[in-house]
């Protein structure tokens, strides 16, 4: 296969002969060629089939164990201009980085193949999806992009029709930490990976394209490139209502975008659109539409069971590649908090030994098709997304936030989402558990300054006609024995509902410094073990915490100087002053 796009071709034998590949494969994206694929990696032991009976077609991967999750300290965005990039990214000059990543790409690819992967994020036919081309040298990223992409002979006619594409180069390199880095070149669409195999370091249509530079793109032609989930909430008449949901990584997006209703709500449905990744358009009638640019979930394993999340479970019974779990002694994939079975082997492929760890990297993940979720929306595929009724800010709250509130206005919930700070999770190096700041849930993924991140939202107050509603959610409140205060997972469908009663103006609310809380009844909790006190304290705030909270964003916010929005800061001090 070649292509009729001159650019495409000339980058293709530029980086060839830069990488000195035995071979260049370009990708067709069929089923066959994903087999051919599984079959070399089973061959090279780079895979391993999982029991055939129990999980047909599911395959394990073993990652080097330095190698587990995305390097934060090591990715940058690069541009001539610092103060562009902010100060919420790393920042390198265009020619350093080009230099640093062109020596490490000399002749890198000796020996392996190179494979071309065409792929389309967003619905093929989507005027809002946009196309990339990814290099690389790994097989591993080749069958993951398959199950989370549109990738394949589409994509490329559609990117030969279009004429303009993302341009990936990834390659495994050495696997060395030291020889690592993942750079992104907003201005020419292009990103550069080396020396790591992991998700968000290797699939480059997911953070490094999705995020970092379609938000980029978003700010230049005005849209948003979020990392949200979409779920469709229908009613038992029938209603749908489409929300949009930020929380940083690991904070459970894939669960709460598969929820399956308690029994009490059984004739509620909760459909899937995106686990991860929401675009958000304006529509000529200016509502506020999402796709999701992805076509499959690359979600956290550990803690998925039959009770947690069943959709999941089901889910990843079937072709699913597994990456970095353990394994029972009958082959089947196994991780902590599966509930059945006993682990024999660990995810270092050594005797599982409970005193040497979990048998599960905390980050380990499935890869899997969204058309093996049970409630996958049907309208995950329509070219013009959904409208979305309400965006909803959450983050992993010890203390201070309660279990969901309501923005007074949009300029407010703009605030409210840059406000977002949540405790640290496996899904990136570094310590676990510290609370840090995480506006919008893209600290990780915003691919330019935050101060004129928050200014382009601002500005869809004046661009859309009808705006969602802005809410703040924290499901993980910890009494002083670390005991969490919601039972969340399916129960969290009764914060939804109450959501969605407020966008349609069905209830009121308490009108507190910090925005709308529900009225004490307004969140149906009959059925749950919830003691009228804990209660209170979920749906109540500390004023003296929240001056404190405030005060400390009130300083991050001004670290940002004369680039953040005055808008912004009357904003903050509203609130401030509100509390006293
Ligand atoms: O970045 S990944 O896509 O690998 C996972 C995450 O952090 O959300
Ligand atoms: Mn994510």
């Amino acid at each position: 296969m070649t292509t009729k796009n001159q650019e495409l071709t000339a980058w293709v034998s530029d980086v060839a002969k830069h990488t000195q590949p035995q071979k260049v494969v370009w990708c067709d994206g069929s089923e066959e060629e994903y087999q051919q694929i599984v079959d070399l990696m089973l061959n090279d032991g780079s895979l391993s089939s999982l029991n055939s009976d129990t999980h047909p077609d599911c395959y394990l991967h073993l990652s080097d164990p330095q190698d587990v999750a995305r390097v934060e300290h090591l990715t940058f965005i690069c541009s001539d201009d610092p103060a562009t990039v902010g100060d919420n990214n790393n920042w390198m000059p265009v020619a350093d980085a080009k230099e640093k990543m062109n020596d490490l790409y000399q002749d890198c690819m000796k020996g392996r193949t190179m494979y071309v992967i065409p792929y389309c994020m967003g619905p093929i036919d989507s005027p809002y999806s946009r196309c990339g081309v990814e290099i690389t040298d790994s097989p591993y990223v080749v069958i993951n992009m398959k199950l989370m992409t549109r990738m394949g002979t589409k994509a490329l006619s559609r990117i030969e029709a279009e004429g303009s594409f993302v341009k990936g180069l990834h390659s495994i390199g050495e696997l060395d930490p030291d020889r690592r880095f993942i750079m992104h070149f907003p201005e020419e669409l292009s990103i550069m990976s080396y020396g790591s195999g992991y998700g968000g370091n290797a699939l480059l249509g997911k953070k490094c394209h999705a995020l970092r530079i379609a938000s980029w793109q978003a700010r230049k032609e005005g849209w948003l490139a979020e990392h949200m989930l979409i779920l469709g909430l229908e009613s038992p008449e029938g209603e749908t209502h489409y929300i949009a949901a930020a929380f940083p990584s690991a904070c459970g997006k894939t669960n709460l975008a598969m929820l399956i209703p308690p029994e009490k709500y059984k004739d509620w449905k909760v459909w899937t659109l995106g686990d991860d990744i929401a675009w958000l358009h304006k529509d000529t009638t200016g509502l506020m539409r999402a796709i999701n640019p992805e076509a499959g979930y690359f979600g956290v394993v550990p803690g998925t069971n039959a009770k947690t999340n069943r959709n999941a479970y089901d889910m990843i019974q079937q072709n699913t590649i597994f990456t970095n779990v353990g394994t029972t002694a009958d082959n089947q994939p196994w991780w902590e908090d599966k509930k059945v079975g006993q682990p024999e082997t660990d995810w270092k492929g050594n005797d599982y030994d409970a005193n040497a760890g979990p048998a599960a990297h905390p980050n380990s993940r499935f890869t899997v098709s969204a058309t093996e979720n049970k409630a996958y929306s049907s309208l995950a595929e329509a070219a013009e997304g959904v409208p979305i009724t309400a965006i909803v800010f959450g983050g992993r709250r010890r203390e201070l936030a309660p279990l969901v509130y309501q923005a007074k206005s949009w300029e407010h919930g703009v605030m409210i989402g840059a406000g977002v700070a949540s405790e640290t999770t496996a899904a990136a190096t570094g310590q676990v558990g510290i609370v840090r700041r995480d506006p919008m849930a893209m600290k990780p993924f915003c691919g330019y300054n935050f101060a004129d991140y928050w200014a382009h939202w601002l500005s869809f107050a004046e661009r859309t006609g009808t705006l969602p509603k802005i809410f703040h959610v924290n499901w993980f409140r910890q009494d002083d024995d670390g005991k969490f205060l919601w039972p969340g997972f399916g129960e969290n469908l009764r914060v939804l509902q109450w959501i969605i009663k407020r966008c349609k103006g069905e209830v009121g609310a308490n009108e507190t410094a910090i925005g709308y809380l529900p009225c004490d009844d307004d969140i149906d909790i009959e059925g749950l073990d919830i003691d009228p006190a804990v209660w209170q304290s979920l749906i109540t705030i500390d004023d003296q915490q929240w001056r404190q909270e405030m005060d400390e964003f009130g300083e991050y916010l001004e670290s940002y100087g004369d680039r953040l929005p005055d808008k912004l800061r009357e904003q903050h001090q509203q609130v401030r002053a509100a509390l006293g």
